[in-house]
């Protein structure tokens, strides 16, 4: 069986598109691949955090991820700061890549432009993602689109560590969700919705109560023309709505759109919120069922435990080709 490996950050909170965009196939994939889902609290700390509110949404990215429909007798789930292969890998990483390929990397420009006291980390984050990746003989990655630049430098770390020390990694491929890899903001249509927006009202997160839900969707921004079809270039804000009620329900953009057939655009919202919050009713349940439970601690214990097996196994091989400590 293939291998598929995917992290998040913990940091802020997960919105309906990381629910569409990531979560959603992760649990779709979980039943045809063997796959790790990682916490990535490492990557978070390169900017600053403060300690308890980290250690909260460590816990809380967990349960959504399980609330969410991953499987964790399926899947690996886990944090990586307990599996101490990774920053070990991510420095093997950092010594194979080049400042000038670092710094070429969009999203590090973009998270040091204009900043003081930027972290050293910010820069070597990338051979820190490589790492997770390749320790676990990765196949496959999804990811979101912003991710593909991060994904070519992992697949030329690899064949460069292979090169070097003889082929020990595995060189991975991407995967780019094809339906709602990018669900847009409420109050701009055309930005993508994001967890860190500062606008309240631009995010659905996937623990507001029906009231907010009904509240954002009713001031989401559409149009003047009155008439519910389907058209990203010229009606983005209608279009958005029916991307998320299509996908949360499962069922066609025609579909939809014929349900709204004459009707209203407050009517078409009041519809879209009703078939939000139904699903994410259930999701929220679960969760908070979970949150306090020592289920979470178990499970999180045996994923710690499983990918350490495997990480270490990949670092072992590693440390060996390149001639480091005693051979083993
Ligand atoms: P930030 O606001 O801090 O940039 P983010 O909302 O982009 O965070 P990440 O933690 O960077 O979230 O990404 C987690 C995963 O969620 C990514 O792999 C990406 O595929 C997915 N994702 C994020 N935003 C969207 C979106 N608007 N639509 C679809 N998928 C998304
Ligand atoms: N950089 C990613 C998070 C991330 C990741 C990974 C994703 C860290 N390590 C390994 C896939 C595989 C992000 O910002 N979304």
């Amino acid at each position: 069986m293939k291998t598929i490996f995917s992290g998040v950050q913990p940091t802020g909170t997960v919105t309906i598109g990381n629910y569409i965009g990531a979560f959603r196939q992760f649990t779709e994939l979980q039943y045809e691949y063997d796959c790790l889902f990682c916490i990535v609290d490492q990557h978070a700390i390169t900017v600053q955090q403060d300690p308890k509110e980290l250690s909260k949404t460590i816990r809380s990215l967990a349960a959504l991820y399980i609330a969410s429909g991953i499987d964790p007798e399926k899947a690996i789930l886990f944090i990586q700061s307990e599996v101490p292969a990774h920053a070990q890998a991510g420095w093997i990483m950092q010594c194979l890549s080049y400042i000038g390929e670092l710094e070429r990397m969009t999203q590090f420009k973009d998270k040091s432009d204009g900043q003081e006291g930027v972290s050293s980390a910010l820069l070597t984050y990338p051979p820190l993602m490589a790492a997770d990746i390749l320790l676990y003989n990765t196949d496959i990655v999804p990811v979101g689109d912003d991710q593909t630049q991060h994904l070519e430098l992992t697949r030329d770390l690899a064949e460069r560590f292979n090169n070097r020390y003889g082929k020990i990694l595995k060189v991975p491929e991407i995967r780019i969700p094809k339906h709602g890899a990018r669900i847009k903001s409420l109050q701009d249509p055309l930005k993508k919705m994001s967890k860190s927006d500062p606008n309240n009202r631009a995010t659905i997160s996937l623990l507001d109560t029906p009231k907010q839900i009904e509240k954002k969707i009713k001031s989401a921004v559409t149009d003047s023309e009155g008439i519910v079809r389907f058209d990203e270039q010229n009606k983005p804000g209608v279009s958005n709505l029916l991307t998320i009620e299509s996908a949360m329900s499962g069922k066609s953009i025609d579909e939809v759109v014929s349900k709204y057939d004459s009707l209203r655009y407050g009517d078409f919202k009041a519809g879209v919120a009703e078939v939000v919050i139904n699903h994410l009713t259930p999701i929220q349940e679960k969760y908070y069922d979970l949150l306090e439970s020592p289920e979470l601690d178990s499970i999180l214990d045996d994923g710690a435990e499983r990918a350490n097996a495997i990480a270490s196994a990949t670092l072992k091989k590693m440390e060996n080709a390149m001639g480091l400590g005693r051979q083993r």
